[in-house]
This record gives structure tokens, C-alpha cells and sequence, in this order.
């Protein structure tokens, strides 16, 4: 039986060396899950609360577990129902959404354990060779998640021509040492990210020319379509006083912005870009959409926060064609259950993303594979995101 006996939650380290809280779920027959909650820098105006992990964890102690005691882990509903339930706000801004998402995910987990299942079957899903979420990898990048480098956030490996998981997975890493090697002709030192993406000290421009050679020799060395896409995360170069997206010494009007965006669309061939306006400007992310949307992805993350009335305000202006989804934003599996199935019918697409802080949970290589999202998004190198990876490519080998 899935029912709940108890929930523990801890203070555990995450990748940037921050508190993060973790909790195990444990079911009347034995069932056994653990999740942690990833952390976010660049966060969207509009996410669900994140509190300081010692009050997040004392408050779900008080409110979250008495209530969960007894609710059967299997019905994802009902553990996300009880969570919100106890915390009685809109953004869990009481029992933090970074208790409820551990515990939401560790509830799935102990479920999945009871029925000796992997956590993508449990969760609805089935892998299917031919259609695997394409991982999106950070080779190159800065804004929040690194000083003195590139103002666009991150550049993005996308191995949209890759037969299977693996070779996608090893196309990114080709990338990311290709950009080392790039970086080492050019004499530029390079520290990483947050991330583990390369961080040099170049202007936005130099890191497009570097991405592109870097993704076209690892093109000519894997022989199918590797391209490359980018998070702008411009509502971190928005300044709202000048009404500008501003970039060290440049500035750029939204309108400028727009067609900046849309020239680099055309000219690097990008497959994806991500929060390339401010999480309030839906006219202009509409704007670009109409101009490119037919050719790229435009997707939005701190725009829609994988929320779903944000998503449908999107969708009725036709801001993007596709959404980031972080269960942390909004704070439980079935919460981003429902922002991925509004997007589906409206026919967005999914991308499955990792947050700058992570820890080596690896929720959302299920997620994405129980979703049969076109994409996820969990970096490129370091521990906790080729935890991620490499789940994906053992769910591939039917190995988990
Ligand atoms: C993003 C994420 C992940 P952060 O902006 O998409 O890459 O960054 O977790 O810092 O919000
Ligand atoms: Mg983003």
C-alpha cells in the first residue's frame, strides 16, 4: 500500500554550496522516496516562494506533515492537495515551495518504489526510441549565473539531428569541449558557471562566433544536425526606469530587442530561445513569436513560471510556442502536470529544466520522459546535472 507513514525533511548542500531541503517519504508497506528541491538565481517575479530552507522545513514540519500522514503516495492529487491544503496561500509562500516540491517529488518517488516501478511508468510515461527528449545543453554563459561574462544567461547546445539519447548527451559535452578548445586558440581564460558552462570574459557577440564554430566542428564529427539556442533571461537586463534591456555600456529598447532577437534567430540558425523579453512584456513576446515562431522555439520561463494562468494569458496572445517547466516554480508535480497538458493542447511545447542550484536528484529526466517533452534542459557537465544525463540515458537502456 502507498499510504504515507512518515516525511522527513533535512538541510542538504546543493551545487552552489546553499542549504536546500530534502525530504524522504516512507509508505505502510515500505515504499521509500527522496527528493531535493532545486534553487533558483535568476528567479521570475512570479514563482512560488522559496523560503530560507531551516523555516520552510520547520513550517511543513508543522502545517504538511501531520496532513500527509495517511494520504496514499500513489495519487499524486491528493499528496499535492494536502500540500496545499496545509500551506493555505497561493505561492506556498507558508510551508515554502521548496518543501513542497521535495516532498510532491519524494511522494511520487516512494509510490513509484511500492510498485517496483521506474518513476516514469509510475508517473504515466513510456520511452519510446524514437522520441526522446532532446537535451538542451549550457556550454556557454553568464548574466546571474556567473560574473564578468556573457550578458545573454546561457548558450545552449542542441543536438535537434541526434538518433538517440546517448549520442545526444555526448553531442553537448563535444560542444562544451570544442568551446574549451576555441577558448584555448583564442588565448581566453575561462572559469565555469553555476551551471558548469563556460564563463570567459567575452562579449555577446564573440560567444555567438565561438558557440557556432564550436557546434559546427562537432557537427562534422558526429555527422548529424547539431545546432544551438540560447536563455536570454532578459528580464535580469530589463532596467524598467529606462524602459531598456541593457547590456554593460549598450542599451536596447524593447523594440530593438525584438529585432535583435529575431536577426540572431536568422543568422545562427537557433533552434530555441528562451525569455528573450521581460516576464511582463507578453505583446512584444507575441511580437516575436508571429516573426519567428515558425522557424524556432520561443519559450517562455520567467514569463509563464509553469504557471497555468500565466501560460493561458500567453496562449491567448500567442506570446510562445513553448514553456519552461520547473516544478519548483510552482510547487508540485501535478501543478506542472497541469501546465504541460495546457500546453499540449494549445500546442506549445514542453521543456523540462533544471534550476542554476541543483542537487543530483534526477525527478526531471522522469519528468521529461513521462511528459514526452521535445526538450529538457539540464546543462552539460558537473555532477548534478550529469545525474540527470545519465538517468536519461539509463531509462533509455531500460536500466533504472
Ligand atoms: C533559467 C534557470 C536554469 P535559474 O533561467 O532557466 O537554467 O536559471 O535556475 O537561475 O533561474
Ligand atoms: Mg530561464
Amino acid at each position: 500500500m502507498t499510504r504515507i507513514t512518515s516525511v522527513s525533511l533535512r538541510r542538504v548542500l546543493d551545487s552552489r554550496g546553499n542549504a536546500t531541503v530534502e525530504a524522504d517519504v516512507l509508505t505502510e508497506s515500505g515504499g521509500f522516496g527522496r527528493a531535493a528541491a532545486p534553487s533558483g538565481a535568476s528567479t521570475g517575479e512570479y514563482e512560488a516562494v522559496e523560503r530560507p530552507p531551516g523555516e520552510a522545513i520547520a513550517a511543513a514540519r508543522e502545517h504538511a506533515v501531520p496532513r500527509l500522514e495517511g494520504v496514499y503516495a500513489g495519487d499524486q492529487r491528493s499528496v499535492d492537495a494536502a500540500l496545499r491544503a496545509a500551506d493555505g496561500t497561493e505561492d506556498f509562500s507558508e510551508i515554502g515551495a521548496n518543501s513542497a516540491v521535495a516532498i510532491s517529488m519524494a511522494a511520487a518517488k516512494a509510490a513509484a518504489d511500492v510498485l517496483g516501478a521506474p518513476l516514469y511508468q509510475h508517473l504515466g510515461g513510456a520511452f519510446r526510441g524514437d522520441n526522446f527528449p532532446i537535451p538542451l545543453g549550457n556550454v556557454v554563459g553568464g548574466g546571474e549565473h556567473a560574473a564578468d561574462a556573457t550578458h545573454i544567461q546561457e548558450f545552449l547546445a542542441a543536438p535537434v539531428g541526434a538518433p538517440s539519447v546517448s549520442e545526444a548527451v555526448f553531442a553537448n559535452a563535444a560542444v562544451h569541449a570544442a568551446v574549451a578548445e576555441i577558448l584555448e586558440e583564442r588565448g581566453v581564460p575561462a572559469a565555469k558557471g553555476d551551471e558548469g558552462a563556460w564563463a570567459p570574459a567575452v562579449s555577446d557577440a564573440e560567444a555567438f562566433e565561438i558557440v557556432d564554430e564550436a557546434t559546427d566542428r562537432v557537427e562534422d564529427e558526429v555527422g548529424f544536425d547539431v545546432q544551438f539556442g540560447l536563455d536570454v533571461a532578459a528580464a535580469e537586463l530589463y532596467d524598467a526606469e529606462r524602459d531598456a534591456y541593457v547590456y554593460g555600456d549598450e542599451e536596447r529598447s524593447p523594440d530593438e530587442q525584438v529585432d535583435y532577437v529575431a536577426d540572431l534567430v536568422d543568422e545562427y540558425d537557433l533552434a530555441y530561445v528562451e525569455d528573450p523579453l521581460d516576464e511582463n512584456d507578453y505583446e512584444r513576446f507575441a511580437e516575436l513569436t508571429e516573426r519567428v515562431g515558425d522557424r524556432t522555439l520561443i519559450c517562455g520561463d520567467d514569463l509563464f513560471v509553469t504557471n497555468v494562468d500565466r501560460l493561458q494569458e500567453g496562449i491567448d496572445v500567442g506570446a510562445a510556442n513553448s514553456i519552461l517547466i520547473k516544478p519548483n516554480q510552482i510547487g508540485t508535480l501535478s501543478d506542472a502536470f497541469d501546465a504541460v497538458e495546457l500546453a499540449e493542447r494549445n500546442g506549445y511545447g514542453s521543456v523540462i529544466s533544471h534550476r542554476s542550484g541543483e542537487t543530483e536528484d534526477t525527478t526531471i529526466a522522469h519528468l521529461a520522459v513521462a511528459t514526452d517533452a521535445p526538450f529538457i534542459k539540464t546543462g552539460t557537465v558537473g555532477g548534478e546535472r550529469t545525474a540527470k544525463l545519465n538517468e536519461l540515458i539509463r531509462i533509455a537502456d531500460d536500466a533504472v
